[in-house]
């Protein structure tokens, strides 16, 4: 059944259903709209207006006794929160957000509304009511061939409907809720793609017509192994669209907005991304055995007490915090320590889980270890030859892995945790000095196994699960311990972004 209210969502204005990463979209969109007569609206209209929005979107009036010691002032009204909810109204049907009641905005509230249809609104967003969904690809403009893009669309479905409640069926003939098709440049409807590079893909909100649709840049190289694009992981964060779900400030979310290479065998829905869609759809039925076996991955969070890192190091002014498949960098010129993806940064060259890291300032490389490999990058460039296996800067065999490595510039040194033991290793001359030393005896104060070890500020920092040593070389001793996260200054709810901010 179609109901009215939808279609006039979908015919005014599609293109503003799209789901988009830019919050200005909606602002210069309003200009194209004809502008409102000077008139305002009626009486009527505004108590209309007013019980719709008690209605659909919890306003709530001052009682009569408050109006009456406002002496009816109707500016009041506005700072009791009507402008607020009219502009979430004006938002979810993707009208300029004026907080104005404009002729538009009341010809959408005076549209039927039925609580029986394909979609329903849920929040700030929109969800299908439906719990099949079915899916068409149309087209010619296939990248590959017919039977890989379907299996990549195939297991992009799988990854939402293995934790909500949802099922995809694919048509080949009939008319579906969601179409795909690849598409050059303009392809009318109103948001043109941009040739190689830039927009990847984009889709449309839940909804009958173009809702929930899914196009993606014909120009793009769609090749799924490192050089082009990868059109799961794409597929994955368009569907999610398709399904009403924004843009996610979580950089380890499949609805980050930006885009970073995973292998498809690595791909999962981050726990962001299972928690906001099993809130619009609710939780699938087998999604306690998936827990168990594959728990989807969470970000880890600078002000979470028991924070403890991979590994630690200096880069040019800054300072990396390498956690899972993450890291902060503190730099000395931004308050506010961001985390992002490793990826983001040396896509598919450094990998994720972290042992050490450190930088040797005179050779300008960074060098990685994680088990019995270690990669080295100048700039953001893999070194030939690398990775390489530890046991070639003098290791020997019975060393599986580093646990930090810390480097002193002045004499260009570098020293290596391993267990219980630490290692010299002269930088010029490419040999390790002599045997290993007990760390409790070369850094008195310190536990051993250790995390990670960085130089900074005249100081060195032994990180042990979440405690941080702040180490004074020239007294040996330990100066002071705080929490491992102190220097990543967590201060919540400061710049926080919520979740479903486009
Ligand atoms: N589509 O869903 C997008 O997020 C668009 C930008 C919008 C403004 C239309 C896009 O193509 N973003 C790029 C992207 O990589 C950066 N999107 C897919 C992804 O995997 N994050
Ligand atoms: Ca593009
Ligand atoms: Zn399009
Ligand atoms: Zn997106």
């Amino acid at each position: 059944m179609k109901m009215l209210w939808l279609s006039l969502l979908t015919l005014l204005m599609p293109e503003q259903t799209l789901v988009t990463g830019l919050p200005t979209g909606l602002l210069l969109r309003a200009k194209d709209l004809p502008t409102q007569p000077d008139t305002g609206p009626s009486e009527a209209d505004q108590d209309f207006a007013k019980e719709y929005l008690q209605h659909f979107y919890g306003y709530q009036p001052r009682s009569e006794r408050q109006k009456r010691t406002a002496d009816t002032d109707e500016v009041a009204d506005w700072d009791t929160g009507l402008c607020d909810k009219l502009q979430r109204m004006q938002h979810f049907f993707g009208l300029p957000q004026s907080g104005k009641l404009t002729k538009e905005t009341l010809a959408v509230m005076k549209r039927p509304r039925c609580g029986l249809s394909d979609v329903e609104p849920f929040g700030d967003t929109i969800r299908w009511t439906k719990k099949t969904l079915s899916y068409r690809i149309t087209g010619s403009n296939l990248p590959i061939s017919d039977s890989k893009v379907h299996k990549i669309f195939r297991n992009a479905w799988k990854l939402w409907s293995s934790v909500a409640p949802i099922k995809f069926r694919k048509r080949s003939r009939k008319e579906a809720d969601i179409t795909i098709a690849f598409h050059h440049g303009n392809h009318k409807d109103g948001a043109p793609f941009d040739g190689k590079g830039g927009i990847l893909a984009h889709a449309f909100l839940p909804g009958s017509g173009i809702g929930g649709d899914v196009h993606f840049d014909a120009d793009e190289d769609w090749s799924f192994n490192s050089t082009g694009f990868s059109l799961f992981a794409v597929a994955a964060h368009e569907f999610g669209h398709a399904l009403g779900l924004p843009h996610s400030s979580d950089p380890g979310a499949i609805m980050y907005p930006s885009y970073s290479f995973v292998p498809s065998y690595e791909l999962q829905l981050s726990f962001r991304d299972v928690k906001d869609i099993q809130h619009l759809y609710g939780v699938s039925s087998n999604f306690a055995s998936l827990l168990s076996k594959k728990p989807p991955p969470r970000t880890p969070d600078k002000c979470d007490p028991d924070l403890s890192f991979d590994a630690v190091t200096e880069l040019q002014q800054e300072v990396l915090f390498f956690k899972d498949r993450f890291m902060w960098r503190k730099h000395p010129q931004f308050d506010e320590t961001g985390i992002t993806l490793i990826s983001s940064l040396w896509p598919d060259t450094v990998p994720a889980f972290l042992d050490a890291v450190y930088e040797n300032v005179e050779r300008n490389v960074v060098v990685f270890f994680k088990g019995h490999q270690y990669w080295m990058l100048r700039q953001l460039e893999l070194q030939e030859g690398f990775p390489r296996n530890i046991s070639d800067l003098g290791f020997p065999s019975r060393i599986k892995s580093v646990d930090a490595a810390l480097h002193f510039r002045s004499t260009r040194y570098t020293v290596f945790f391993t267990g219980h033991e630490c290692w010299k290793y002269n930088e010029p001359e490419k040999k390790m000095e002599g045997s290993p030393t007990l760390i409790e005896e070369l850094w008195p104060g310190i536990p051993s196994p250790i995390d990670a070890a960085v130089f900074y500020e005249g100081f060195v920092h032994f990180f042990k699960g979440n405690i941080h040593f702040k180490y004074d070389t020239n007294s040996k001793r330990v100066v002071s311990t705080s929490p491992a996260n102190d220097l990543l200054e967590c201060k919540k709810h400061l710049n926080e972004i919520p979740t479903d901010r486009r």
